[in-house]
């Protein structure tokens, strides 16, 4: 005898653009989405009894993305994540819970002899801002904000060493290593009680994605890097202590590392050590390492 044990569905990769412009200054701002909404509710007799009354059909879900989007703001993320999610657990009875995805593209205005454009925009990397909000009748909105693809290296600055040597062993210790990752940093907000609790964080929102970002690209480039596991959790202590209303900071690393070559069979050419200058950047496999911060007294998820 089996049973449903858990379901939710809805529509995924809604790609949704949304332009404004500012009729005064002639300057328009545009953001670029990939949306995705799943719902859960009293929807298990569609799975069991193909009882088909009970499903908002996908399409249906698409439309609402585009229509919100239509009348209400799109920035931040956040807040229309809170939007749309809170709009499906009102709109239908038997809706409990939606489930909001936000990938934001990275569109940048661009800067023509010094001067911001007024209607041109460069995607200068594949780097996303990504928003997970889910609204749960009776309990709030728990919101996840992050930053995806956010590629760094470091020439120097780095070193590894000191760790667990044994028979599994060949890896050498190293002073002056290439330090390099795809940064996935996120953040969980604490719990809101409602959309117009969201709505008056909206600069909130803004602000810590910024301070993210910046705290990243600083400590990365400045920490004369013991470990990736020692500079993330820097990161994550300094996103903490600058955000009251987020609870916890995640990063995954991945450590994508650059070889040295020996060339030494080729005419002696000295190219390893401190006489390092080409390398090989590997693929894979890569090192991953993640963490989250919490604050005192909290306990991370293991
Ligand atoms: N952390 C690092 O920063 N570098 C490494 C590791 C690790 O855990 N393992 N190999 N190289």
């Amino acid at each position: 005898m089996s049973a449903l044990a858990a379901a939710r569905y809805g529509k995924d990769n809604v790609r949704v653009y949304k332009v404004h412009r500012d009729e005064k200054t002639g300057v328009q701002t545009v953001v670029e989405m990939t949306v995705c909404v799943l719902l859960e509710g009293d929807i298990e007799t569609s799975y069991t009894r193909a009882d088909n009354s009970v499903v908002v059909a996908t399409d249906s879900i698409k439309n609402t993305i585009y229509i919100t989007a239509k009348q209400q703001p799109v920035t931040t993320p956040e807040v229309f994540g809170a939007i749309l999610g809170t709009h499906f657990v009102e709109k239908y009875n038997h809706i409990h819970a939606a489930h909001v995805s936000i990938i934001t593209h990275r569109w940048v205005r661009m800067n023509i002899e010094g001067k911001p454009h007024p209607h041109s925009f460069v995607k200068d990397s594949p780097e996303t801002r990504n928003t997970q909000v889910d609204v749960i009748e009776g309990k709030g909105i728990d919101i996840n904000s992050s930053i995806n693809g956010l590629t760094v290296l470091k020439s120097t600055g780095s070193q590894f060493w000191g760790f667990l040597r044994d028979e599994f062993t060949t890896l050498k210790e190293t002073w002056d290593r290439i330090l390099s990752t795809d940064v996935n940093a996120n953040w969980q907000w604490r719990r809101f009680g409602s959309v117009s609790e969201v709505r008056a964080n909206t600069a909130g929102f803004d602000k810590a994605w910024q301070s993210a970002r910046d705290i990243t690209l600083k400590t990365f480039a400045e920490d004369n890097s013991a470990s990736v596991q020692a500079t993330m959790y820097k990161m994550g202590e300094l996103i903490l202590a600058g955000a009251p209303l987020i609870d916890t900071v995640e990063y995954a690393l991945p450590n994508n590392h650059y070889f040295e070559i020996d060339l030494s069979w080729h005419k002696g050419i000295k190219n390893t050590g401190k006489d390092a200058e080409v390398y090989a950047p590997q693929s894979n496999p890569n090192g991953l390492i993640k963490c989250t911060v919490g604050r005192s007294g909290q306990k991370a998820k293991l």
